[in-house]
This record gives structure tokens, C-alpha cells and sequence, in this order.
């Protein structure tokens, strides 16, 4: 049996890892990530310091038209990112926040159907012949935005989670949790998590990590968990 890179000429199947590992580093990754949420609660602020902009290097005060402005239609910013010869293909989407349209009720509508038209778009180019170069839109992970004000979820909150739990990994997070104080925080995290259980909303829950694994993967599978237990607290500001 060849041992790593001992005998170059083997060609078993002992070498498939290798050649799969090989091919999907060569090709790289597609990811997609998607932000929503209310207008307003610093979506596209997040989008902007995580890729875009850097916020403390050559530091000046924007005038009124050079700030984010409310986000009107669907965006998506991508960037190549490259991790020890790795390559990961990172799009985010902002989409426009909801709360001020006339009629509420059907506002995460153009997001669901963006959602639906990746997956679309998707299933069409593996049903066609040339499937070599297909680049994976679909929405993989969506960044939720509860309100810091409120009391826990809002209808629209529910409603939204729901309409997209079954598509992508929901992931929700407090916006603005520096204007809390850490025992508003508190009680805000533990509201929300009971009334995510209690509307059987999905949220993205990390797999359970085989048994075989080692002790060393099985300890840092437990320490990620916890932490995805407590809400997700977000704050661009500093
Ligand atoms: N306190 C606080 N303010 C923030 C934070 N992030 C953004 N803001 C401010 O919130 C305001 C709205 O930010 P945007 O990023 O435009 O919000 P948005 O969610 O993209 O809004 P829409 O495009 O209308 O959906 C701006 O004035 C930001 O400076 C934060 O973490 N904390
Ligand atoms: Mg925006």
C-alpha cells in the first residue's frame, strides 16, 4: 500500500482521498452568506467593516451622501479569499431591511424568492451539459437581526424565520448590543431563546461530531456548541 507521497506511482483507490482532496482545493469553495433583519439595525455597516472598508486606518468623517444609505434591492458583494492555498469564493448578500412598507406582512417575499431563484438557478445548471464551471449561488447562511429595543421576537420576526428556516441556516443575532446594558443583554438572549423554542423556529445547530473522533475535536465540538447555545451579539460600532 503506498504510504504518502512514497510511491507516486500508485493508483488504487488508496490514493481517492488525495486526488478528491487535491480537486477541491484546486477548485476552491463557494459561500454564501446573507444578511436581514429591520431597517435600520446595521446590516449593511456589517457588511461594509467586514470586507469593503476599514474602519480605523485613515479614519475621516463621511458627509450625508457618502454614508450607507438605506439599502433599496438585493446586493451582493463578493470577495476571493485565499487560506493557505485554499480558495473560498465569499459572497454576502444585503438585502433591504423591512418595517417600513405599507403593508408588512409580506415584506421577507423578495428575499424568500432570491432564495428560491439561487436554488433554481442551481438545479438548471447541474441538469445542463456543461457542468464543469457552475458557481454556486444558493444561499447557504443567513444573519438574522433581531431588534435590541424590543421585548424578544416581534410577529414579523417569527414570520420571517419560519418563511426561511427551511431554505438556509438561520443564524439571529442582536443587533446593536452595545446600546444594551450586560443585564438587558441578559434578558434579551434568554427571552428570544425560549421564544425561538417556543414557535419551533429552526436555527442553525452545529452536527454532532462522531464518536470516533478524538478527544482533542470532541472538546473543541463541545466549547463551539456552547457558545451557540447563548444568542449571537452583534455590534460594529466601537
Ligand atoms: N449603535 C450601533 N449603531 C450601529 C451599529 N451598526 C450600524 N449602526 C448604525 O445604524 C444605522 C443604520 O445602519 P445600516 O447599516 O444602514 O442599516 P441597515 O440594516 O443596512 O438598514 P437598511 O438598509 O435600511 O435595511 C447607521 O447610522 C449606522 O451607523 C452598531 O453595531 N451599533
Ligand atoms: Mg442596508
Amino acid at each position: 500500500m503506498a504510504e504518502d507521497g512514497e510511491d507516486k506511482d500508485y493508483v488504487g483507490f488508496a490514493t481517492l482521498p488525495n486526488q478528491v482532496h487535491r480537486k477541491s482545493v484546486k477548485k476552491g469553495f463557494d459561500f454564501t452568506l446573507m444578511v436581514a433583519g429591520e431597517s435600520g439595525l446595521g446590516k449593511s455597516t456589517l457588511v461594509n467593516s467586514l470586507f469593503l472598508t476599514d474602519l480605523h486606518k485613515d479614519r475621516k468623517l463621511l458627509n450625508a451622501e457618502e454614508r450607507i444609505s438605506q439599502t433599496v434591492e438585493i446586493t451582493k458583494h463578493t470577495v476571493d479569499i485565499e487560506e493557505k492555498g485554499v480558495k473560498l469564493k465569499l459572497t454576502i448578500v444585503d438585502t433591504p431591511g423591512f418595517g417600513d412598507a405599507v403593508n408588512n406582512t409580506e415584506c421577507w417575499k423578495t428575499i424568500t424568492d432570491y432564495v428560491d431563484q439561487q436554488f433554481e438557478q442551481y438545479f438548471r445548471d447541474e441538469s445542463g451539459l456543461n457542468r464543469k464551471n457552475i458557481q454556486d449561488n444558493r444561499v447557504h447562511c443567513c444573519l438574522y437581526f433581531i431588534p435590541p429595543f424590543g421585548h424578544g421576537l416581534r410577529p414579523v420576526d417569527v414570520e420571517f424565520m419560519k418563511a426561511l428556516q427551511e431554505k438556509v441556516s438561520i443564524v439571529p443575532l442582536i443587533s446593536k448590543a452595545d446600546c444594551l446594558t450586560p443585564a438587558e443583554i441578559r434578558r434579551m438572549k434568554d427571552r428570544v431563546r425560549e421564544e425561538i423554542e417556543q414557535f419551533g423556529i429552526k436555527v442553525y445547530q452545529f452536527p454532532d461530531c462522531d464518536s470516533d473522533e478524538d478527544e482533542e475535536f470532541k472538546q473543541q465540538d463541545r466549547e463551539l456548541k456552547a457558545r451557540n447555545t447563548r444568542l449571537a451579539l452583534h455590534c460594529t460600532k466601537d
